[in-house]
């Protein structure tokens, strides 16, 4: 599973505090705490809030890359925001996200390539969230092509299908297993299918449980990355589990210390 860890954003207060007083300490905390736990890339998002939202992105790129060369993933909608900061951040970088759009989508495979980075393709369009699996599947396929048309490695590309709380959406964690079933026979080797696993339990109770459950049943479809919380320990538990019955590893007595600390 590619752990890409989900804390260093914006919406959380302790994040939101640190961007305000450039308190990089807090940054580079979550950054070794994360890593530490067993995500191998961070997600990166300066929040709703952020008055200079490039600077933002800069400042904690920059906090971050003082304490570690992990992959980052560079979270913003805005497409000036991502076009300024990606040749000024250095190392690894996967960019999140681009919309499936075929003109929005070339734009981004195109920096993408550019930068050697990752790049995490939503299916959603100017229409917004499908509301069936046949559209998500339909828009999947429409970036993977534009990615193989654009020189971008299909190891390179991430399948966002977009979960959805299941408190106000309750097709919508079903749909996207399905999307992600389909969406990992289009091509060979298949890009990598992910989600932002907690978005599927907002504003609901037994948060924990859903996450845990929601993200063995998705992989069990095929999903190989997620945006999630590495800091929750039977979530971790959950994800290294889950490859040991899916055959990403093979079984000791000790698989899940074993995974941790590899
Ligand atoms: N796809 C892609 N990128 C994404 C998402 C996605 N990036 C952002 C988001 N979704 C994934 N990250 C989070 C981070 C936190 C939460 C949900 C998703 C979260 N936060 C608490 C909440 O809203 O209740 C914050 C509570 C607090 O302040 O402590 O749940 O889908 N490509």
């Amino acid at each position: 599973m590619y752990v890409i860890g989900e804390r260093i954003n914006g919406m959380f207060e302790n994040v939101k505090r640190a961007i305000r007083h450039k308190d990089a300490k807090v940054i580079q905390d979550l950054a070794k705490r994360q890593l530490a736990a067993g995500a191998v890339a961070l997600d990166v998002n300066v929040g709703p809030a952020a008055a200079d939202a490039q600077g933002a992105m800069l400042w904690l790129a920059e906090s971050i890359r003082a304490v570690t060369d992990a992959a980052l993933s560079i979270d913003t909608a805005r497409w000036e925001v991502m076009s300024a900061v990606v040749p000024k951040i250095p190392g690894e970088k996967i960019l999140n996200s681009s919309k499936a759009d075929p003109q929005i989508a070339s734009q981004y495979v195109g920096l993408a390539a550019e930068h050697k980075a990752g790049l995490i393709g939503l299916t959603i369009d100017a229409a917004g969230v499908p509301g069936n699996v046949e559209k998500r599947v339909e828009l999947g396929v429409q970036i993977i092509t534009i990615a193989m048309e654009g020189g971008l490695p299909m190891e390179k590309l991430f399948i966002d299908p977009i979960i959805l709380p299941v408190n106000v959406a309750a097709q919508n964690p079903t749909h996207c297993m399905q999307a992600i079933a389909q969406l990992k026979l289009f091509a060979d080797p298949p890009p990598h299918l992910l989600i932002g696993l907690s978005n599927v339990s907002q504003r609901c109770r037994e948060r924990g449980l859903i996450n845990r459950t929601y993200l063995a049943m998705a992989m069990a479809h095929g999903l190989d990355a997620a945006i999630m919380d590495p800091l929750d320990e039977e979530l971790m538990s959950t994800a290294i589990t889950a490859d040991l019955l899916g055959e990403k590893m093979i079984y000791c007595d000790s698989y899940l210390e074993a995974a941790r600390h590899r």
